[in-house]
Order: structure tokens, then C-alpha cells, then sequence
């Protein structure tokens, strides 16, 4: 597709990273091996059928775990200069806290000296939502303050084993997302050993959910805080953001610029403004009423100000629009999941010229570039003009049907895909170019095809296809797009 001519040859800061991206759980297999204690997802996905939409599981994946050499070396012959996987915590410490599986600390080595021996920046997440079983059985997991102190004591051995060569940390990804299940399934015993006394209605749920966040933010601001001082100016230190950009449908409609406010606030605002601002946006507190936990006056200290720059996971944008009645929330009209209570985000409209739609799996997610660029400049411009700068920590997009197709050269020919990548990676040219925006880093998701949590298997998010049979792995067009596309602008 046509693209602004303008962008030709320009280039990006010497600085920028770039890469691909990926999760321990959903590409490393191996989920008993060498002493790996379970996590919450290794119960999840052996649920009865349905929980996962294709009965897939993350037990065998890519079994990256086995073939990471392979893997990396072929990441250098496509010449990708950085990875961001995560590490897995409950691999390092089984029981989530306690002994150290001396096994998977030095698979990580290897995993680390290999990269380093092919020239690729190890750019590391600390947790990707494979919580250790354990600490769920014991206490609860997020929903307890306990884990604020073992996720810390986890990370910073993890940190001390490998900062001198990991220039980026990703503490956690996503909070907003991290314990979703934790609210939208009920605390009886169905899903897990039920783990506290919550009410399942939509109060409850929601308390759960926050207090979940609540506990997230504390544990990166501790770990934040102990990286800064013990390892100044080494390397940064931040979390991934999620949070869609939600604009208004109408900006001459009051209820529709109400709607698109509290829809940031509720996914951007509500972790991005405790670091930021040192506390949760106004309108959290006043929808949410005691729900929302309360930070100490040194919590606040401690959290404002923790991360070094800010970290989206940009995959898409909304335009959102209000009802007369859709401001006041009440038990009846709460939304746990989506608490903005506006029936209200929704995609499409008239601001965003609709791009393709991806895979049904993924139904959340459109290719919106116009909408990046206005993302990015509302964080830094608007929300949050206090970042110094920006990554796009992930990016990415599932081709509609892929898992359907049967032809290998319809497979690897994923047009959609790769005029995404065109797309997206143009609007974070035109970010810095014509917006001033200080954008310093973007990884792609993902490496490859990988298990794509209560979606499978059968939602495809990889750059390289993963034959799950004989465990093949082959780039796909994509991935040539995004290669052409940093050799044009990348210096
Ligand atoms: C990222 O989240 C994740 O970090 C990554 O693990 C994942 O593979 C990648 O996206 C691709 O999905 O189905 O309505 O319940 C992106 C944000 C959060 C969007 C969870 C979809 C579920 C919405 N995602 N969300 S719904």
C-alpha cells in the first residue's frame, strides 16, 4: 500500500532499538523440565475444554527451552539486533520464593552467552504472567502483599546475575492484564484452589482485580527502586504498559469525550499515573470508592517516579463514545473487566479509517498506524509530559486465518501482517520526524508463532511460522518487511 513518500530514506536516531519480542510460557515448552515448578497457566491451560478455544497448552510450543540455539542463530542470520523474552520466574525458584533451581539459572546463561556470542542485546521482562503456582496456593498470589517481597527477593537475583548485559528491564508485563483471570473467574474452587473470600459479583471481582494491580505496582516500585540505587546509570529500568488509545468519537459530544477520559484513565492512567503522579487518576477514585486500594504516603514515594521511560505494548486504538446514561456506575452496571462503564470503547467509528481486521482469536486487535501516532503523542505530549521517552515494547499483529490455511506459500505470504509492520513502523517515523516525539526502541511480537494464551495455538502473532508437528521454523513475509523496513531507516 501507498505510504507518506516522504518517509523515504529518513532515519531514525543512531539510538534506536529494535527487535522482536516474546514470553517464557508461550514459546520455551518444557514446563517440567529441569525442576521448572508449575505456574498458574500450566493449570490454566489443562483446563476442561473450551478454556483455552483450541484445547492447546503451552507444554511443548516451540520448546525454545531445547532450541534457543537455533533459534538465536537465526535471529542473527535475519539480522535482528535485540530479543525480549521474559525469564521464568517459577523455573528459577519452583516454589516462587526459596531455593534456587540451579538448573534453569544456567540454561538462562547459556540462553544469555549465546545471544551475546551473535551480537543480540538482551532486553529482559522479569515476569510475564506465568506466576509459580505456588505462591497462589499458599496465599493467593497478586492478591496478596506477600508477593511483593518474593517477586523482589526473585528479581533481583535475577538482575545481579545478568545486568552487565542487559541494558533494559521490563519488571512486569502488562499489570493491567496479568491478573485479569484472577477477576473474571470465580473464586470457588472451579479454576483453582479457591485462594481468599471474595464475593463473585461484580464488586468483588473488581476488588480483586485492583488489589491484584495495587501489588504489581508495588512489587516493580521496590525492585525499581533497589536497580536504581545499586546499579545507577548502568541500565533503565520500567514496566510494559497496556492501555489502548481511546479517542473520542465526537469531540463536540461531552459523554463521548467523558467516555474516551475515563477509558484511558482506566487502562493507561491506572498504572501509567501512580509512577508518573504518585497516585491513581481522580476518576479511579471517585468510580471506585473504597474498591481501590489507597498508597501509603511512602508508597507513593516509593512508586512516583520508578520507572526510567515509558513502555507501551501499542497493538491497536479505539474510538470511544458515551450514553446519557452510561457515567454513574453502579453494582448493576459495573463492568469488573472493563470498569470505564461505558458500554462504550469501542473500535471502528469515524476516527480511525478501519484497517484490516486480524484473527477472530484476536478480535480485540485492528491495524489502526494513524492511532499510534496519536497515541504516542498523547502520552508524552499530554498524559504524561513528564516521560523523557517512549519504546514501543510490543507491536504486532495475527493474520486473519492463518491456522486455516493449508498451503505453505499461502501461510508464509501474510500481506496483512507485514502491511501492518509497514504501517506501524511508519508511524513511529512520522512520531519523531514531524511530532518531535523521543521514541527510542520498538519489538515486534513476535519471534515466532506461539501459544497465545486463552486464544492457542490457533491465533497466530509470529514473524516466523511454527510448523507445531515437526517444530520447523520458516520467516514469513513479515518478517522480511520488517527487515526492509529498518534497513531503509535504521542507521
Ligand atoms: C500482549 O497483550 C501480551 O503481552 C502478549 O503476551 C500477547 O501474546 C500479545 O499481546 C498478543 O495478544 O480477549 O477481550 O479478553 C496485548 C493486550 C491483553 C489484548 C489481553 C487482549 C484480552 C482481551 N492484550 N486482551 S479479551
Amino acid at each position: 500500500p501507498s505510504r507518506d513518500a516522504n518517509l523515504t530514506s529518513k532515519k531514525l536516531p543512531r539510538s534506536f532499538m529494535w527487535g522482536v519480542s516474546s514470553s517464557a510460557y508461550q514459546i520455551e515448552g518444557a514446563a517440567a523440565a529441569d525442576g521448572k515448578g508449575p505456574s498458574i497457566w500450566d493449570l490454566l491451560s489443562h483446563r476442561p475444554p473450551g478454556f483455552v478455544q483450541d484445547n492447546s497448552t503451552g507444554d511443548v510450543v516451540a520448546e525454545h527451552y531445547y532450541l534457543y540455539k537455533q533459534d538465536i542463530r537465526r535471529l542473527k542470520l535475519l539480522g535482528i539486533p535485540a530479543f525480549s523474552p521474559s525469564i521464568s520466574w517459577p523455573r528459577i525458584f519452583p516454589f516462587g520464593t526459596g531455593a534456587v533451581n540451579e538448573a534453569a539459572v544456567a540454561h538462562y546463561d547459556d540462553v544469555i552467552q549465546e545471544l551475546l556470542f551473535r551480537g543480540i542485546t538482551p532486553v529482559l521482562t522479569l515476569f510475564h504472567w506465568d506466576t509459580p503456582l505456588a505462591l497462589f496456593n499458599e496465599y493467593g498470589a497478586w492478591s496478596s502483599p506477600r508477593i511483593v517481597d518474593d517477586f523482589f527477593n526473585y528479581a533481583k537475583f535475577v538482575i545481579m546475575r545478568y545486568d552487565k548485559y542487559v541494558p533494559i528491564w521490563f519488571t512486569i508485563n502488562e499489570p493491567q492484564y496479568c491478573n485479569w483471570q484472577y477477576s473474571t473467574y470465580p473464586d470457588d474452587g472451579t479454576y483453582w484452589p479457591k485462594y481468599g473470600n471474595w464475593t463473585d459479583d461484580k464488586v468483588g471481582k473488581a476488588r480483586r482485580r485492583f488489589l491484584c494491580g495495587h501489588h504489581t505496582l508495588l512489587a516493580h516500585a521496590k525492585v525499581a527502586k533497589w536497580y536504581k540505587e545499586e546499579f545507577k546509570g548502568k541500565g533503565r529500568i520500567t514496566f510494559k504498559n497496556s492501555g489502548n488509545y481511546y479517542e473520542a468519537r465526537d469531540v463536540n459530544l461531552p459523554n463521548d469525550v467523558l467516555s474516551a477520559k475515563r477509558s484511558v484513565d482506566f487502562s493507561i492512567g491506572w498504572f501509567g499515573g501512580p509512577w508518573t503522579d504518585g497516585d491513581y487518576p481522580p476518576s479511579l477514585k471517585t468510580t471506585l470508592g473504597d474498591i481501590l486500594p489507597t498508597f501509603t504516603p511512602s508508597e507513593k514515594a516509593l512508586i512516583k517516579g520508578s520507572c526510567d521511560f515509558y513502555a507501551i505494548d501499542a497493538y491497536t486504538a479505539y474510538t470511544a463514545y458515551g450514553s446519557d446514561n452510561d457515567i454513574q456506575c453502579t453494582n448493576d452496571t459495573f463492568n469488573a473487566a472493563w470498569p470505564e462503564c461505558a458500554p462504550s470503547s469501542q473500535m471502528g467509528g469515524n476516527q480511525f479509517p478501519l484497517g484490516p481486521s486480524s484473527d477472530p482469536g484476536a478480535s480485540w486487535l485492528r491495524s489502526t498506524p494513524a492511532g499510534l501516532r496519536k497515541y504516542l503523542k498523547f502520552i508524552t505530549k499530554e498524559l504524561f509530559p513528564t516521560v523523557p521517552d517512549i519504546v514501543v515494547s510490543e507491536f504486532g499483529f495475527a493474520e486473519p486465518f492463518e491456522s486455516s490455511l493449508t498451503k505453505m506459500e499461502d501461510i508464509l505470504w501474510d500481506l496483512r501482517r507485514a502491511d501492518y509492520y509497514q504501517g506501524f513502523l511508519d508511524a513511529i517515523l512520522q512520531s519523531i520526524l514531524y511530532d518531535n516525539v523521543n521514541v527510542t526502541g520498538a519489538w515486534a511480537w513476535s519471534i515466532y508463532d506461539n501459544f497465545e494464551w486463552n486464544s492457542g495455538l490457533s491465533t497466530r502473532f509470529g514473524l516466523q511460522y511454527v510448523n507445531y508437528t515437526d517444530l520447523s521454523r520458516t520467516p514469513k513475509a513479515s518478517m522480511f518487511q520488517l527487515k526492509s523496513w529498518f534497513r531503509e531507516h535504521a542507521q
